[in-house]
């Protein structure tokens, strides 16, 4: 049986190289493959989905167009698919203007081919496209302003430490290979401390569990280092070398005491208290800051007030310390380092009018003028049930005049396009892919042929650029021609400047990437305006306009300020990847409904019994779906995991303001107050 060597491309920080063997050219299996330090230990059950997922029963295999008055979906030719959509492009281009179709794309998959969406929509004359991201930006933001650059230690490094601090990231689930490392360092000795509102399995080996009420790291974090500096727990010397604006944090947070912080988190005070001795008095630390803490509407400042506890102590540029949130060793292709650098006003009006906040993509599509929004473009993206107010996301939808969805799929945003074209899986089409936890460079190798009429991207916007009568030589210099060969080449291009890199290598291993540095900051250069660590920084004020120091500010939404009296997060979930996988037989098997979690306390007050159906609600929106009482979640929290589609009845992003982070243009999904009612 031929075996294949692929990654897995999907959103998730393990990023997976496994084998693939094939008979009669279909997959039969998948197995793990050795070569990847980082995640070594197998596929995940999601990856070992995929030899269901690619002949599943619901993959869409031939264009469909919907009757708007039916709703019915029928199949249509590529033909007749690509003439409507040319049509389409064509008369709302002299309607309105090219900036009338929004381009639309998400996470759905990695890979350098992506980027031949943008080089289409660039001949087309332009569109509009979005801002902000639903993920991490907040903490790359803080990160940046903070260290200047966004990346750390190679993943198995984690095993020097000899204190790991896991804060609002809950790896058994999100990250399954990093356990192995953990593990690891705990039989090497280290202390494990997990941070996070729930108690998760992540927590099985800590020393210590904080529970912060949700949103509130920012205040634990700054009494914390509050008295690191009080014991004189710091590293003065590099704190002189490598810190700028010590002084400027010590004066401003002195009287953040224990007491004031544990009023505000909700955290004993001995345990803040114990937090920080354990910083101050054991070395080398990580904190591996996860994406949770960081999707609330103060979460840069939570992000930076965090950071201060690395510089504090000291604890960067060394085995087994650091600051582990984002990786951005792998991005050796991309052409602009700065990751929000693509903000308006200073793009809106080149080609791409870069307008809509991806956070607010509802209100933002409803509320562009001059053009008007009149088609959306979506592709590798499901923003109906990911995007922040799903309401107004479907509002949005509905009030365009032509939709086109590329997907797997019949998802809940494909259910809203007037055309769904069939998305190639991630053993259909070569590309190549990098990673944001690990270092490795990796080829997703095409295996088999897509199955029925499906078309990758690259083929289906050739096919367009054809119809629309794009001259041959500008389809040829940005457009690569469909066929395996001609894509390899496009790859072997992307190579070249990498002597380290050929695709020969890719196709038997995972390949770290040139000029990995397996200690960041092991230079302690850290390239921000003053060259150092900026627990002061100007910019974070000049850009965002938050304060210039680290600072604590109660969430928007919380019970201080609410009516409603349950703050809800809304976390990702082991068997699926947001709204990926979860409609296959092999994962409903084990994750079969969906659940709010809740405390046995607050569930009495409220006369809820485990098992119940409860209406869950706020002023935007209701979803009715069973309670699981557990004293795993802290009293006054709730949890629901992101991901359900509409079908399922717990699309969560109903419930969610469409409000950004205070810095990043992030997503604040868990700042997000509800009750609970039995029904
Ligand atoms: N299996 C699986 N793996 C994935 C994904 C997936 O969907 N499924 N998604 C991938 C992607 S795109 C991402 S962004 C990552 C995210 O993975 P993680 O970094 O683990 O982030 P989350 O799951 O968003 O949240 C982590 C934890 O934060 C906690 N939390 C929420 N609010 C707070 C708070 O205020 N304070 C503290 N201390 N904790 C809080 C939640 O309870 C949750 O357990 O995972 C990636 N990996
Ligand atoms: N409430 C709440 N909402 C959240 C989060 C949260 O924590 N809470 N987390 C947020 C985070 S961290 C993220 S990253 C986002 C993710 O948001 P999205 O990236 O929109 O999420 P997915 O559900 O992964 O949807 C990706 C879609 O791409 C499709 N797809 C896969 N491969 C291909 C391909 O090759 N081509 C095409 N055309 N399509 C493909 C899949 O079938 C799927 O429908 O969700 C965010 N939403
Ligand atoms: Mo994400």
């Amino acid at each position: 049986m031929p075996i294949y060597t692929t990654a897995c491309p999907r959103n998730c920080y393990s990023t997976c190289s496994f084998k693939v063997l094939v008979k009669d050219d279909k997959i039969r299996s998948i197995e793990p493959h050795g070569e990847n330090k980082a995640a070594g230990e197998g596929v995940c059950l999601k990856g070992l989905s995929y030899v269901e997922r690619v002949y599943s029963k619901d993959r869409i295999l031939k264009p469909l167009r919907r009757n708007r008055v039916s709703n019915e979906f029928e199949e249509i030719s590529w033909n007749d698919a690509i003439e409507i959509i040319a049509f389409k492009l064509n008369e709302i281009r002299e309607k309105h203007s090219q900036k009338s179709v929004l381009y639309y794309s998400a996470s759905g998959t990695k890979g350098l081919l992506n980027g031949v969406g943008s080089s289409f929509w660039k001949m087309y004359g332009g569109c509009t496209t979005t801002y902000g991201d639903l993920c991490w930006s907040a903490g790359l933001e803080a990160t940046r302003l903070t260290l200047g650059d966004n990346k750390h230690n190679a993943p198995w490094d984690l095993e020097n430490a000899k204190l790991i601090i896991m804060w609002g990231k809950n790896p058994a689930e999100t990250n399954v290979h990093q356990i192995k490392h953990i593990d690891n360092a705990i039989e090497n000795g280290a202390r494990l401390v997990v941070i996070d509102t729930r108690r998760t399995e992540s927590a099985e080996k800590a020393d210590m569990i904080i529970q912060p009420r949700p949103g509130t790291d920012g205040a634990l974090a700054l009494a914390a280092a509050n008295i690191l500096i009080h014991n004189d727990w710091i590293d003065k010397e590099f704190i002189a070398n490598n810190v700028f604006g010590f002084e400027e944090l010590k004066n401003s947070i002195k009287d953040y005491s224990v007491e004031k912080a544990s009023e505000i988190t909700g955290v004993p005070e001995g345990q803040i208290y114990k937090l920080a001795e354990l910083i101050g008095t054991i070395k080398p630390m990580t904190i591996n800051a996860g994406y949770g803490m960081q999707r609330y509407t103060n979460s840069g400042q939570t992000m930076r007030a965090i950071l201060s506890l690395i510089s504090l102590t000291g604890n960067i540029g060394k085995p087994g310390a650091g600051w582990m949130f984002a990786n951005l060793q792998t991005g050796i292709f991309d052409s602009v380092k700065d990751p929000i650098a693509s903000y308006p006003p200073k793009n809106a009006d080149g080609i791409f009018r870069v307008s809509i906040p991806t956070t607010q993509l509802g209100k933002g599509i409803i509320e562009q003028t001059d053009p008007p929004i009149k088609m959306i473009w979506v592709e590798r993206g499901n923003p109906i049930p990911q995007n922040p107010n799903t309401n107004k996301v479907i509002e949005a939808f509905r009030s365009s005049e032509f939709n086109v969805v590329i997907d797997q799929f019949l998802t809940d945003t494909a259910m809203e396009a007037d055309i769904v074209l069939p998305a190639k899986s991630m053993f259909e089409q070569s590309d190549i892919i990098g990673a944001y936890w690990h270092p490795y460079i990796q080829l997703r190798q095409k295996i088999i042929d897509p199955p029925g009429e499906v078309k990758p991207e690259t083929e289906i916007y050739y096919l367009l650029a054809k119809e629309m009568g794009f001259p041959d030589s500008e389809i040829g210099e940005n457009l690569p021609f469909p066929s395996d060969e001609t894509i390899e080449k496009f790859l072997a291009k992307k190579l070249e400047p990498f002597p380290e890199l050929s695709l020969e290598r890719l196709k038997e291993n995972p390949v770290i990437a040139p000029g990995h540095e397996e200690i960041a900051f092991a230079d302690l250069k850290f390239p921000t305006p003053s060259g150092k660590i900026e627990l002061y920084s100007e910019e974070a004020n000049s850009r965002w306009n938050v304060d210039s120091l680290p600072t604590y500010n109660e969430p928007v939404e919380s019970a201080k300020s609410s009516k409603f009296s349950l703050s809800l997060m809304t976390p990702n979930t082991k068997n699926r990847i947001h709204s990926q996988f979860n409609n296959l037989e092999l994962i409903k098997q084990i994750s079969a409904k969906p659940v709010i979690s809740i405390n046995p306390e607050d569930a009495k007050r409220r006369n809820i019994k485990n098992g119940d159906l409860v209406k869950v609600f706020n002023d935007r929106g209701n979803l009715t779906i069973e309670a699981g009482l557990t004293f795993s979640i802290k009293a006054g929290a709730v949890s629901i995991t992101n991901g359900w589609w509409l079908k399922d009845g717990a699309t969560v992003n109903i419930l969610s303001a469409d409000r950004e982070t205070d810095m990043g243009h992030g997503a604040a999904f868990h700042d997000n107050m509800v009750e609970v009612e039995k029904v």
